[in-house]
This record gives C-alpha cells, structure tokens and sequence, in this order.
C-alpha cells in the first residue's frame, strides 16, 4: 500500500525512554502538583512563582536528555518522504527538533508543537513569542510591552491549542495517520484519528499498550517506542 499524505501525532511516550516522564503514569510529572495548580490560567494568575518555578525546573531538565531512536526514525522518514508529512506534537520539549536538524528544508516536512514548547516565552500583553533558553522570574518583565509579563509559551488547560486551522487542513488530505506515545487523554488531539477515518485515512496507534480509544484505530502496534516506531516505519 502506498501513502502519500501523512500525519503523525506524537505524545509523551515517545519522549519517555529519552527520560522525560509521561503524564499520567504513577511516575507522572505532574506528581506533587494537581494539573491544576500548575498547567491552567488560573493556577498561574494564583501563583505565578510555583508555575515559573515547575517550567523552570523542566526547561533545565532539557540539557539532560536526547532524541532517542523514536525521534530519529521519523527524522529519517522526513528526509525520504515523498508527499507531505505533517508531524504533530503534543509534547513541549525539543527532541524532535534536535532529531529533524539534518532534514533538508524544501521536503513536504513541517513540525507543529500544539500545545506549546518549553525553550519559547510569550508576552501577556502583545502575544509576541521569543525564544527563552533560562529560567523565567515570576515578574519576568516583557521587552515588547510596558505592561507586559514574559509567561511560558505553553496551552495550558482551556487554553486554544496551536495551529489548529493547519492541522485540520492536514487531517482532511491524510491519507495514513498515526498516533505514537499518547494516552488520547486530552483534546482536540484526542480527536484527530477521527478527522483521519473521515477523511477516508489507515489510521494506527503505537503505544506500550492500547489506549482507551484504541478501537477507532485500523491497526495497533504495541511496544516501546525505540523499537516500535522505526519498526513500522521500516517496514511501510
Ligand atoms: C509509551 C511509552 C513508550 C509511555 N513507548 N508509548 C470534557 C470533555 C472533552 C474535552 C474537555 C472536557 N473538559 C475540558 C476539555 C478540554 C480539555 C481536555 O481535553 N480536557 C481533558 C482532561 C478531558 N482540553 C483543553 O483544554 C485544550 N484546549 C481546548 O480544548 O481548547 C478548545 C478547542 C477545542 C477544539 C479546537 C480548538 C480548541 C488544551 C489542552 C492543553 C493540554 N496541555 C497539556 C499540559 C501542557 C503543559 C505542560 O506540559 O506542563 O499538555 S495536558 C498534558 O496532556 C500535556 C500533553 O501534551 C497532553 C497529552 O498527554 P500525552 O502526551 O498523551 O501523555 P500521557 O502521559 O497521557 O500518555 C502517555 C502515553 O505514552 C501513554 O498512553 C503510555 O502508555 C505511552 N507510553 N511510555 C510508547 N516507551
């Protein structure tokens, strides 16, 4: 079977043999914080030190890791792929940028973090992103507006996720979707396989086990990431 059109949605699982922990496992990063406290609006209007402080913890935690060979096999798929592939990450770390350095630009190849990314900041007032590498104070005064505070650009909860109108265009024209390391816990990106059957997509799950929406999948291959991904890739 041949695909031309492809959309991948990664979550935390495939980040999780590079070190960073997963979400809702009992190791779970929001362990010692409730989500809400920590991942929505009003937890940081009510405490902006405490959120600042669980980002700042882990943007340093970056310098620790590396794409691992989950990263690496899509990389390599980029770079050979010859329709569009559009790679969706729910994930706010950079291991995916890292493992696409090398991918000749010009490819249909495009990355979209759609719930934000660690090494960004984003003005209150003006909505302007820049890159942030270091910690973030709680008053972390905005170069672009007086009255602006620098926040981590991140879609907590509530929040609209990004990009959504070009990853709709993407689902509708996919013709092979697949959702690797994500618990389908939380949407819209718990929806997307949809969008992909309705466009008439092979839509395929790769995990450790099968999710709880596993039966709107075509197909689920089921392991560790580092074996699973470049596995089925190969073998495509
Ligand atoms: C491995 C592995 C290995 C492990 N190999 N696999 C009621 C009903 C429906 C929806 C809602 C509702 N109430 C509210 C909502 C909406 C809400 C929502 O979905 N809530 C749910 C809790 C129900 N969503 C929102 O608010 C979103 N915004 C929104 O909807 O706006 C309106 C809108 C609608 C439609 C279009 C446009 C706009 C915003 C969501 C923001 C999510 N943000 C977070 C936190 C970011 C901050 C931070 O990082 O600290 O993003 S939540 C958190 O979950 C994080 C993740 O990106 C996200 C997904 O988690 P993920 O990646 O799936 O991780 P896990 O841990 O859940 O799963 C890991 C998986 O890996 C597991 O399956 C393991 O088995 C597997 N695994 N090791 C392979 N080695």
């Amino acid at each position: 079977m041949t695909h031309r059109n492809l959309v991948v949605l990664t979550g935390a699982g495939i980040s999780a043999e590079s070190g960073v922990p997963t979400f809702r496992a009992d190791d779970g990063l929001w362990c010692g914080h409730r989500v809400e406290d920590v991942a929505t609006p009003q937890g940081y209007a009510a405490d902006p030190a405490l959120v600042q402080d669980f980002y700042n913890q882990r943007r340093r935690q970056l310098a620790e890791v590396r794409p691992n060979a989950a990263h690496r096999a899509l990389a390599d798929l980029a770079a050979r792929w010859e329709g569009d592939f559009l790679l969706v990450t729910q994930n706010v770390d950079d291991l995916h940028d890292r493992a696409h350095a090398q991918t000749p630009p010009g490819a249909g190849f495009e990355l979209i973090h759609m719930h934000g990314e660690l090494l960004k900041a984003r003005c209150t007032r003006s909505g302007v992103v820049m890159d942030w590498a270091g910690d973030m104070a709680a008053d972390q005064a905005s170069p672009h507006h007086p009255q602006g505070l620098m926040r981590p650009h991140i879609v907590w909860f509530g929040e609209m996720p990004l990009e959504m109108e070009r990853i709709e265009a993407a689902l509708e024209a996919c013709d092979l979707f697949v959702s690797i390391g994500t618990s389908g816990a939380v949407y819209p990106a718990a929806g997307f396989v949809q969008s992909a059957r309705y466009a008439g997509a092979r839509t395929v799950e790769i995990n450790l086990e099968p999710t709880q929406g596993a039966r709107l999948f075509d197909e689920g291959v089921y392991g560790p990431a580092t074996q699973a991904v470049p596995g089925f890739f190969d073998g495509l």
